[in-house]
């Protein structure tokens, strides 16, 4: 099994492998360690990672970015709405109240969800591992946001399945960034705890966790984040900034043209990373509208107070992460900073300020997630050699489930299953006491922190019918898993009749790790549910009870299998699954001819340019002035024909031209060759007298 993790930024992706002994960064087509998070579209295919990005700026309309805003959100999430301000391309509406976005693909408007986006992104980073490992790749490690929500995990789940990639698990970007740095720690104490702060801020968020080390082993104490800080909020304070004086000085209106505003963005972004290393920036704009050149020019000083509103919100998700963390000050080690967004030296003071602390960049700021998120592959790989490191995670949400009493009660019961901060995988048993059907919803016990809108049922499920044609209440244990997605799950329930009381004294063993660990609570109800209903949906299988512990009395037990119908909000149904992936595959099979064609049309490109030359040199001797003449025509036509009619041909017709060439090309090319063979072995005959 190959190790492979995944950091997907809203800006730049990295892929971390396993190989040569350690965890390496791969380099992408374009020898870059980060492929930038894009995809777009064109009349012919679709270009992917680093080719889109070269053709953004041609197209812009169908260069599709920042994905990671946009996947399992709600199309009318505010700040979807306020992200899509800023974009290039379309977005529209979907049916199912998600995002679509809109693109001329082939010729035609094809609307795409932000998971088949995603999708594209995962294969082509898939694409680059299996070059980089010569095999097929399946199992990962994803990376997430600390604050993703369930639609968002399941959103990333489906992706990946789009792209036939296996995550093992989808990690959080702070949990993986703390991995690589303790994973690598020589000096982590037995007993106490080594407390360090992590603070990313990337492109277009913020993410703090706090995470307590002991000998090979981290445990997840505080999280917090601001969804919206990160880098691209600075770019747009300086781009408001010069827009503003530019209409002054000029009255250029940059903000209505397209162009000139990404122009303008660019050098705005260039001039917050000098500022970053400088304490002065400025940069020169030719023809930026009206044909009027522009300057601008920057103290650092004056950067900091026009951004002061954005430094500001930097410290509440510090303290945040602190006060969850129930740690003082005092008990902090160390901060890291990490994320490309965390370069700007105000930031840093901030970040010291709350802690006390001088922050370090102990780890590599733009690689420690993938980084994390392969070590953590390497980890849980069956094959792997790599010691053992325990990871306890954290999830930033509190859910509860609700039931009714009965059907005809108005009011729903309702209780947190698992509080915020709760360790990350765990697993619940909730008992109820009931006959007839059982309903329970799954929800978020609490807005906040979620994208704004985001629905708080997750998920319900219909239990039953239970001892379908009696009246009498059966006691009935419901696991609730929120496994190491982050995604809630449940698994099947059977019931053993006739054994309550000792199933109730042996609360069974959940296969798992110490992190599993198990809750009963127990709820009266008093309803009737219609008995002939109940009874034609029962399913009942008789058999031997697999629960038995050993050293309990042994009886035969009639063990019930009951149906669980499971309804979750969002997400692919496994149909709509099947046809994403049936989608990509067509997808990537025109992007495959297409570069096939360019390698044949670029082969005969190669031909014309390399046997003109060769026709005035090194041939010049092997033919006569009419094979030359020949053979120069048709190159010379052949190059016209490139540039014309030939431009936009199918591979084979590539094939054929090639072959047309060469026919004519070969033989002289071969009477060199010969001439040449045979003045070798007259050179080696007459070294070896
Ligand atoms: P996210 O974590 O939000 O998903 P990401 O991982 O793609 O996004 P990073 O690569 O960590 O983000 O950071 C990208 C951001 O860092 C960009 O906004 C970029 O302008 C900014 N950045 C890069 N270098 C510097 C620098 N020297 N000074 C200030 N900002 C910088
Ligand atoms: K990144
Ligand atoms: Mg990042």
């Amino acid at each position: 099994m190959n190790v492979v993790g995944f950091d997907i930024g809203n800006e730049n992706c990295i892929i971390a492998i396993g190989r040569y002994r350690g965890i390496d960064v791969v380099l992408n087509d374009e020898c870059s360690r980060e492929t930038p998070a894009m995809v777009s579209f064109s009349d012919k295919q679709r270009y992917i990672g680093a080719s889109a990005a070269s053709t953004a700026t041609m197209n812009p309309k169908n260069s599709v970015s920042q994905i990671k805003r946009l996947i399992g959100k709600r199309f009318r999430d505010p700040e979807v709405q306020r992200d899509l301000q800023h974009f290039s391309f379309k977005v529209l509406e979907g049916s199912d109240g998600g995002p679509l976005i809109s693109v001329d693909y082939l010729n035609e408007k094809v609307l795409f969800t932000p998971t088949q986006i995603l999708g594209m992104i995962l294969s082509n980073l898939k694409y680059i591992a299996e070059k980089a490992l010569r095999t097929t790749v399946l199992d990962c490690v994803i990376g997430i946001p600390v604050y993703s929500s369930e639609l968002q995990r399941r959103a990333y789940l489906d992706a990946a399945a789009i792209a036939e990639l296996r995550p093992l698990r989808l990690m959080h970007e702070t949990t993986a960034t703390a991995l690589a740095y303790g994973f690598y720690k020589p000096d982590l104490p037995e007993d106490e705890t080594f407390n360090v702060v992590f603070v990313d801020i990337g492109h277009a968020s913020m993410q703090v966790s706090l995470a307590a080390f002991k000998k090979a082993q981290l445990k997840i104490l505080g999280q917090a984040f601001d969804r919206s800080l990160g880098g691209r909020d600075f770019d747009e304070v300086l781009f408001k900034h010069f827009a503003k004086k530019f209409k002054q000085e000029y009255s250029m209106n940059v903000s209505s043209n397209f162009r000139a505003s990404r122009r303008l963005r660019g050098a705005c972004e260039k001039m917050k990373k000098i500022l970053s290393a400088s304490t002065e920036a400025s940069f020169n704009i030719e023809c930026l509208m009206n044909d009027k050149d522009v300057k601008g020019h920057m103290k650092r000083e004056e950067f900091e107070c026009l951004a002061g509103d954005l430094l500001a919100r930097v410290k509440s998700p510090c303290e945040k992460a602190l006060a969850d963390s129930g740690l003082p000050l005092t008990k902090i080690d160390a901060v890291e900073v990490v994320g490309s967004g965390s370069r700007i030296p105000a930031i840093l003071r901030i970040i010291a300020s709350v802690f006390l602390k001088e922050p370090s960049r102990t780890l590599n700021a733009s690689e420690c997630v993938a980084r994390g998120c392969a070590l953590q592959c390497a980890i849980m790989s069956p094959t792997s050699s790599v010691r053992h490191f325990e990871v306890q995670d954290a999830f930033p949400f509190p859910i509860a489930v609700s039931w009714k009493a009965s059907p005809t009660s108005k009011r729903a019961e309702s209780r947190v299953v698992f509080q915020k901060g709760h360790a990350l995988p765990s697993t619940k048993v909730l008992t109820f006491q009931r006959s007839g059907t059982l309903s329970v919803d799954a929800n978020y016990a609490d807005a906040a922190g979620l994208p704004p809108g985001t629905p708080l049922k997750i998920s319900s499920y219909q239990i039953g019918p239970l001892k379908p044609g009696q009246l009498e209440k059966v006691k009935l244990k419901f696991t609730m898993r929120l496994n190491i997605h982050g995604t809630l799950s449940v698994e099947p329930i059977s019931l053993t009749q006739e054994e309550e009381e000792e199933l109730e004294t042996s609360v069974s063993k959940l296969k798992g790790s110490t992190e599993e660990f198990e809750e009963d609570f127990l709820t009266d109800t008093d309803d009737y549910m219609d008995r002939t209903q109940e009874a034609d949906a029962a399913d009942i299988k008789p058999n031997i009870s697999k629960k038995q512990e050993p050293g309990m009395k042994t009886k035969k037990k009639k063990q019930t299998d009951i149906i669980v119908r499971e309804t979750v909000m969002g997400g692919l149904s496994s149909l709509e699954l099947q046809k994403a992936i049936n989608k990509e595959h067509t997808m990537a099979l025109q992007d495959r001819q297409v570069e096939e064609m360019k390698e044949k049309k670029n082969a005969v490109e190669v031909y014309v340019y390399d046997m003109k030359n060769k026709l005035s040199d090194k041939l010049q001797e092997f033919t006569t002035e009419r094979e030359s003449e020949e053979l120069a025509a048709m190159l010379q036509q052949t190059e016209f024909w490139l540039y014309e009619e030939g431009e936009d041909e199918t591979k084979n017709v590539y094939v054929a031209k090639l072959a047309e060439l060469k026919k004519l090309g070969d033989p002289l090319e071969e009477r060199q060759r010969e001439y040449e063979a045979r003045g070798q072995a007259i050179d080696d005959l007459l070294l070896s007298i």
